[in-house]
């Protein structure tokens, strides 16, 4: 007999999808390195658009360090060492690191 006492209750068994962990890439301030190279560099690594990168950029000039933008750990890092590299092969100390997000 299908009444409540012995109809089972519907079980969802949704799967949850797992999420890798994100990195962000952050971009260190320095008194060397030209602003207009950050920029460039933010825009040719990072695909931000001028104004974006600009802004960041002038955040962390401002405030010492700001998030670039967040990626998977393998992403954040390539693009992070990238980035450095090509500051380094000009000569400037600039800086981009990454860290996990909480
Ligand atoms: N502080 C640099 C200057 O005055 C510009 C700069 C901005 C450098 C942001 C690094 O992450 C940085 N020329």
């Amino acid at each position: 007999m299908a009444d409540e006492s012995t109809t089972k209750p519907r079980t969802e068994t949704r799967k949850k999808t797992a999420r890798p962990p994100l990195f962000k890439v952050i971009l260190v301030n320095d008194d060397f390195t030209p602003r207009e190279f950050v920029v460039r560099i933010l825009k040719g690594e990072f695909r931000l658009s001028e104004d974006q990168a600009h802004h960041v950029m002038l955040t962390a000039h401002m405030r010492g360090a700001c998030v670039v933008a967040v990626f998977t750990k393998e992403v954040a890092e390539t693009k992070a060492t990238r980035a450095t590299e090509a500051a380094r092969n000009k000569g400037y100390p600039l800086l981009f690191t990454t860290e996990p997000e909480e």
